[in-house]
């Protein structure tokens, strides 16, 4: 360890002939990581000897690995002391890509996952998918979303390290190809215990065909290495919905067939032939229905390569397999046409069909009746129902949050519930506070470490200490003065990477995540209206400035999505422009927003907007990041945001609009029209998006989002996610939170018992929960 800065000076010169001075940022970057893996001992996941959790994702979102690793391995002081002794900024691998292997919040769980897991000592290995380019980077052009490659192994990639040795073949009809691993240790803190994540990368099997190369066929020799190297050449970038894509369907069965391959060769390396003992040394969760393939794929390779009966290879699977269930969108819950599949895997359609069978055999058992069977096929006109299948064939299906959980029980998969209830649990979603507190907000970690001692770095809980200082005003002065560097800090940010200048002595009001409907981007945009107007025409007196800060990516395809964004840059270029208001309101949309924005903007926040029609957002993640960094939350009953407030007390939050029971009931009759025609304050926000007040460049979209509020589309009734009927109560929340900032002190101090009482939210918690009621470990 000492020797690390030597380390560190050695392979810059070794590798590049330069000192520390000389190199590069990614020259810097590659020997920094270099010495850092050159400190680990081997890697001890994926051949632990006890039971291990194999975690199969689609989408691992880890974002810049090198702070945080540094970080767990002790080294983070030697680093620093190194740059400062050569005057480099600690910051400067802030220009190196985040590995962006995720859409939003999903694949950030998979990531928090990993590092709880090596922090508890859970036996922890991912397993995913090695994509060439991540999640587009974002820019806009004149207020619209455009899109560009993420090309994230640009500086190289030297977490990884490339397993030659342990390719694997995967057949599809028409098509073979290897899988290579890429391994990528993941450091628990204090470097205790070092797990795997395993990520696959397709190859074909022959570089290129020589002999069609020597007869000139240079086209279709290059074509076999193409088409193998488009499996995993890049993430989809949907958020909530079904690509139904061949090429996702590939996607998803060539990383699931891959990892089951490589762990049934290494139980037999220790078990032999003998599969009984299977589900004693391996569980496996399938991070939603993207990886359930896997489920008939295991069953296949019991059968025809073990000579295990279907019935035992059933059983297996059902004690091995267990399902996390991630959103309640039905656009979500996949299923994959059954001609589709068969052209791409028709060897595992015959097993869908055993499992069907097997279903239908253990409904007639449970005493399910004919007409009332169906609702349970897996295959179903000409569908494969890809949770369903994971529902039947596990032992395990959990929800993200409490109420979530409550809404498949009782709703989304109700039947289900019905007849297997003792399958169904919770488990809500965490984040690290390594990253989210320690890494992001130093000065916040600082003074909690001051004040309580770091044993929060691995015990959360332990936050609840601070509240001894809840009326202390002295230590509330301290804490808001971390608030307001952060926001300096965020400031200096956002006018180097958007060129725009905001105010930190404003409110930061913030809403980020991703772009959809659910999520209401709109409804803030509508509010910000309502307090423009109101400022404007003297309704609203009592006003602190406030600067809104939004951040969120759009699914290329997703039209009206897209058109919200344009929306807000419009606001934010009117409000700006307007000299009546821009010392009082600012808007601002920053671009690409990602894991690194994410960790400048959560500390900077006041105000967290959670806003998402109550039961759409199965739990949310970035609520309790901001939690942690001591914002108040200014959301609805929906997700985690209940649990936030039940730790933090609803006097310490903002929490208004119709709950679930609510919204259930309002469908029944709901007229938004009327609304609109009714009331001045959102006829006026709404018509903004008609009558001229913003251009759209002539593509419709504020058309097509005026129609889908007042009269709906052939897919969803009009305003389908309630924004007139939550858009008064949301307004007025808003406006009295905001009054309420005038107390400093008073506002501080329900910040500081956020922070206080964030301990629930970690991601370690949510591990070991994880650990003791699904896994077994
Ligand atoms: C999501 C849910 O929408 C979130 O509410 C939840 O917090 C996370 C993690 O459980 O999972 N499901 C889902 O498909 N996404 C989620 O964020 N979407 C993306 O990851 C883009």
């Amino acid at each position: 360890m000492a020797n690390f800065k030597n380390n560190v000076i050695d392979i810059l010169n070794l590798d590049y002939g330069k000192s520390i001075k000389e190199a590069s940022t990614v020259e810097l970057y590659n020997a920094v990581s270099k010495a850092a893996m050159n400190t680990l001992k081997k890697d001890q996941g994926l051949n632990w000897k006890g039971k291990k959790v194999c975690y199969f994702s689609a989408e691992f979102l880890i974002g810049r690995l090198i702070y945080s690793n540094l970080l767990n391995l002790g080294l983070l002081n030697q680093f620093s002391e190194l740059m400062s002794e050569n005057g480099i900024d600690i910051r400067v691998f802030e220009d190196i890509e985040d590995a962006a292997l995720g859409n939003g919040g999903l694949g950030r769980l998979a990531a928090c996952f990993l590092d709880s897991a090596a922090t508890v000592g859970v036996t922890l290995n991912g397993y995913g998918l090695r994509y060439r380019y991540g999640l587009f980077k974002q820019y806009f052009e004149d207020g619209f979303q455009k899109e560009v490659a993420d090309d994230w192994q640009r500086a190289g990639d030297p977490w990884s390290v490339r397993k030659e040795n342990e390719k694997i073949l995967i057949h599809f009809k028409n098509q073979t190809v290897y899988a290579v691993p890429y391994d990528t240790p993941v450091i628990g803190y204090g470097a205790n215990k070092i797990n795997t994540l395993r990520l696959w990368q397709s190859e074909p099997t022959e570089n290129f065909n020589f002999e069609l190369f020597n007869n000139q066929k240079y086209d279709k020799s290059f074509k076999e290495k193409n088409d193998a190297e488009s499996i995993t050449s890049v993430l989809y970038p949907n958020d909530d919905t079904d690509a139904g894509k061949k090429l996702r369907l590939k996607q998803q069965y060539f990383f699931s067939s891959a990892s089951l391959q490589d762990i049934v060769k290494k139980y037999k390396m220790v078990n032999g032939n003998d599969f009984s003992n299977f589900s004693m040394e391996y569980a496996i969760q399938l991070n939603d229905t993207h990886p359930v393939v896997a489920i008939p794929e295991f069953i296949r390779i019991l059968m025809e390569d073990e000579g295990i009966s279907f019935a035992k290879a059933l059983k297996i699977a059902k004690e091995v397999f267990a399902y996390t269930n991630h959103t309640v969108m039905s656009e979500a819950l996949e299923k994959w046409n059954v001609s589709l599949f068969k052209s791409v895997i028709p060897n595992v359609y015959k097993y869908v069909v055993m499992i069907q069978k097997a279903l239908v055999k253990e409904l007639k058992g449970l005493g399910v009746k004919g007409e009332e069977q169906q609702k349970y096929y897996i295959i179903d006109k000409n569908l494969i129902h890809m949770a369903r299948l994971a529902i039947f064939a596990s032992h395990s299906t959990n929800g993200v949050a409490q109420i979530h959980t409550e809404i498949l029980k009782n709703d989304a998969l109700h039947e289900w519930y019905e007849i297997y209830p003792e399958r169904f649990n919770n488990k809500t979603n965490g984040i690290t506070q390594r990253r989210w507190l320690a890494l992001a907000n130093m000065e916040l970690s600082g003074f909690i470490t001051d004040k309580i001692g770091n044993a929060w770095l691995t015990d959360l809980d332990k936050l609840k200490d601070l509240e001894k200082y809840k009326d202390d005003k002295a230590v509330m002065k301290q804490f808001d003065d971390i608030k307001k560097i952060k926001k300096h800090q965020l400031a200096e940010y956002i006018k180097k990477q958007e060129g725009i200048i905001i105010n930190p002595d404003f409110i930061f009001d913030i809403q980020v995540k991703r772009l959809h409907e659910y999520k209401r981007q709109l409804l803030n945009a509508f509010s910000i209206l309502d307090i423009y107007f109101g400022l404007k025409d003297g309704r609203i007196k009592e006003f602190n400035p406030t600067v809104y800060i939004f951040g969120a990516k759009a699914a290329p395809g997703y039209f009206r999505a897209k058109g919200i964004i344009k929306f807000i840059n419009e606001i934010a270029k009117m409000i700006r422009e307007d000299k009546e208001v821009n010392d009082k309101l600012q808007v601002v949309f920053v671009s690409n927003y990602n894991v690194s924005y994410a960790e400048k903007i959560t500390p900077a926040a006041d105000f967290s907007e959670q806003i998402s029609t109550a039961g759409t957002e199965a739990s949310g993640t970035g609520n309790m990041k901001f939690m942690l960094n001591g914002a108040v939350t200014l959301g609805t009953f929906d997700g985690a945001n209940v649990e936030i407030v039940e730790q933090a007390g609803i006097d310490n939050n903002y929490i208004f609009g119709a709950r679930v029971e609510d919204i259930q009931e309002i469908s029944k009759t709901y007229h938004p029209k009327k609304l609109y025609e009714e009331n001045p304050r959102i006829k006026k926000v709404v018509d903004t998006l008609v009558d001229g007040t913003f251009d759209d460049g002539d593509t419709g979209m504020f058309k097509e989002l005026y129609t889908s509020l007042l009269e709906g589309a052939s897919w969803h009734k009009a305003d389908h996610y309630y924004l007139l009927q939550d858009f008064i109560p949301y307004c007025e929340t808003k406006l009295k939170a905001n009054r309420d900032y005038s107390n400093t002190y008073e506002f501080r101090r329900k910040c500081f018992l956020n922070t206080a009482n964030a301990g629930k939210f970690s991601s370690d918690r949510t591990i070991m929960d994880y650990k003791e009621d699904i896994w077994k470990v």
